[in-house]
């Protein structure tokens, strides 16, 4: 029975890219083709080896499954913008629960991590308050418990330990060094707005090309359609707060709410009850929300962003089951 036809909405299904695997190119396999145990390597080196390689293969195996994922990805089920500790969290919660769903995250940075991963490591201990320890528990990260909140020993723990959990996902791709450089928007007229919208995926592009509009020709830029765009963009750098800016100047905010000062008792319990869909197929959480609502700002403590992305997570199921 042949596929269903392709509509405006509902586009030809994903098809899985199973590229065919070339045959090695006039390179013979190892001699053994054993793999050999770290034992057997230490006090042997003088005969030691790497197997045989041809540097065409190895610019094949990355650039073949890139393009292939940019293929596979380019319908997805959600997308979620920006990998830093409220991104990861929210993909990670995804993921754990539904195996089902295709999730590609677009990060701008080369490095993954956000906030966490840069300004979270200049004192190297990472607080979270309690009751966020909790998600430390489910991802298995030790800490100390200090009464009110835990200390995990290095930033890099949190935020290594999540990002290999949420890269081993095989629903989930992580386009790093890639920025999201505008929202697909369908119209979605209500009583109140006749120009209102929703967000239908994400427009994106390499950040060095995004970061070059200014001084080169157009640069046409890459596509994803998905029904849900969750954005954790953060408060400030040089993306950040994307989506809610980019909804202001298509009018579909009437302005930035403005973060406030450095209020932990305030600032966390807000962000995380306020995450929300801001607007129909849009859901913002972590620090980004500061600037729809003036949240305040928590500093360095990195429960909120935790437990926004728990949060992120179960409005987007609670939108996908609908
Ligand atoms: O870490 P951030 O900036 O954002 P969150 O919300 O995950 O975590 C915020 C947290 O780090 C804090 O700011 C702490 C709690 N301090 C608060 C305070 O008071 O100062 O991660 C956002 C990520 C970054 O990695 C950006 O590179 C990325 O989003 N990003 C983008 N990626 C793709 N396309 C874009 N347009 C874009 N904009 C930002």
């Amino acid at each position: 029975m042949s596929p269903p036809a392709a509509t405006f909405e509902n586009p030809i299904a994903v098809r899985e890219v199973n590229l065919p695997v070339k045959k090695n190119l006039g390179v013979k396999p190892a001699a053994n083709g054993q793999t050999k145990t770290l034992t057997e390597m230490e006090d042997n080196w003088e005969s030691f080896t790497f197997s045989p390689i041809r540097e065409s293969q190895v610019s094949r195996a990355m650039t073949r499954r890139y393009f292939a994922d940019l293929d596979n990805y380019a319908e997805s089920d959600i997308v979620i913008v920006g990998a830093g500790s409220c991104g990861l969290s929210t993909a990670y919660e995804l993921a754990k629960k539904r195996p089902d769903l295709k999730i590609a995250i677009i990060e701008a940075g080369v490095a993954p991590g956000g906030g966490a991963w840069l300004g979270g490591q200049l004192f190297s201990a990472m607080v979270m308050r309690k009751p966020a320890e909790a998600f430390l528990n489910d991802l298995g990260v030790p800490y100390e418990d200090e009464g009110d909140f835990v200390v995990v020993k290095h930033a890099a723990l949190f935020t290594s330990t999540l990002l290999s959990k949420v890269l081993s996902f095989p629903n989930i791709k992580l386009f790093n060094a890639t920025a999201v450089e505008d929202l697909i928007t369908r119209p979605n007229p209500t009583a109140s707005d006749p120009n209102a919208v929703r967000i239908a995926g994400v427009v994106t592009n390499w950040t060095l090309v995004s970061m070059h509009h200014d001084d080169q020709s157009c640069m046409d830029p890459n596509t994803i359609n998905a029904p849900l765009v969750i954005s954790t963009t953060g408060h400030d750098g040089p993306f950040g707060a994307f989506s809610v800016k980019r909804l202001v100047s298509m009018q579909q905010l009437e302005k930035l709410g403005g973060m406030r000062g450095l209020d932990m008792r305030t600032a966390e319990d807000a962000i995380v009850k306020r995450t929300r869909e801001v607007v129909k197929g849009l859901i913002v959480g972590g620090m980004e929300l500061s600037e729809v609502d003036g949240a305040n700002r928590m500093g360095p403590t990195f429960g909120a962003m935790a437990l926004s992305g728990v949060k992120a997570a179960e409005e987007a199921l609670r939108i996908v089951d609908e």
